[in-house]
């Protein structure tokens, strides 16, 4: 068989590498250091994105690696929206109200629907409470006395047989409410309800919260900030407490630079020779075990090229069918 000699040359060029996981765009850091909730939460917004929003199970399991090193009360990004009141018609905001004395307390943790009570006042109450309901309606309100109602049930039989909860206006229409109170009712649900736990970065909160046992239970009274504790379930504390603090983090991509040698013809620097190279390395490193979502490209040298030529000169004794004449 005929045999030639090749003339090769010695190229290099730079592979740009970036390894980061393409599903996920956050990651957690731990601050360790003793902050208020409000105070954790300005550091996470001013540094990175917010605090911690954690409702996955690989959430969960990245904000374990990172307790691990300090098994403690750690501020997370959840707190109780004890503010927001509005009325089930149209989410009108509160302008009027008669809360009864010492009320809202959010008693116990979970008081999110309001309820008239005989003597007139309002209380913030549970809302799986089964109470009296009272409907708006065309021709203005209307008790309904049976069947005793949840908050949601109420609200959806009024908005079927209705138009909605009602919404308590002003003075005249609360003394009205009142009067229509003929068997003295202490727990009537009229059209006030807020939002419960929702997450700093305002991420919908999914029903999956890992609370501890018996956890939220406001048992200072004013407990609407959230902390994991020690065992890594979720707990309900004072805002007040020093804790350190889990931020959300903007993922950090890590990129690392290979210099390759390519041996090859003349006319390696054209762009399909690039292309084809750079084909076979990424098979030859996933072989090996490199996961699949890292990223190659080659950069390009300042004067525009991908391979630059070095001074070194190579020969190939080839075979003669494989040359291209
Ligand atoms: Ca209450
Ligand atoms: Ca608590």
């Amino acid at each position: 068989m005929e045999q030639r000699l090749m003339h090769l040359v010695l190229f290099s060029g730079f592979l740009s590498v970036i390894l980061c996981d393409s599903r996920r765009l956050t990651e957690y850091v731990l601050i360790q250091e003793y902050k208020t909730w409000n105070e954790a939460r300005n550091f996470c917004q001013k540094n990175y994105i917010d605090l911690a929003t954690v409702q996955t199970d690989e959430q969960w399991s990245e904000i374990n690696k990172l307790r691990a090193k300090y098994l403690s009360d750690t501020w997370i990004g959840l707190y109780d929206d004890v503010n927001s009141w509005r009325w089930s018609f149209h989410d009108e905001h509160l302008t009027y109200a008669r809360w009864d004395k010492y009320q809202p307390d959010n008693y116990g943790g979970d008081q999110d629907c309001v309820i008239l009570h005989s003597n007139g006042y309002w209380r913030d109450k549970g809302c799986d409470l089964k109470c009296v309901v009272v409907c708006q309606s065309d021709q203005g309100p209307v008790l309904v006395t049976h069947p005793l109602m949840s908050w949601k049930q109420a609200q959806h039989f009024c908005r079927e047989n209705f138009i909605d909860l009602y919404t308590v206006k002003n003075e005249s229409e609360n003394q009205r409410l009142r009067m229509m109170n003929h068997n003295d009712e202490s727990c009537i649900w009229i059209g006030l309800f807020r939002d419960s736990w929702k997450w700093s970065d305002q991420t919908n909160t999914s029903s999956s919260l890992r609370w501890a046992e018996k956890q939220p239970d406001n048992s200072f009274g004013s407990e609407i900030c959230a902390a994991v504790d020690e065992d890594g379930w979720i707990a309900d504390e004072l805002c007040s407490e020093m804790f350190f603090f889990f931020c959300k983090s903007p993922l950090r991509v890590r990129r690392q630079i290979l210099r390759l040698e390519v041996k090859a013809g003349d006319n390696v620097a054209d762009q399909v020779t690039a292309d084809a190279v750079l084909k076979e390395v990424q098979k030859k490193l996933r072989e090996q075990g490199m996961a699949a979502d890292v990223n190659f490209s080659w950069q390009e040298q300042p004067n525009g090229t991908v391979f630059q030529k070095l001074n070194k000169q190579h020969y190939r004794w080839t075979k003669g069918e494989d040359d291209i004449h």
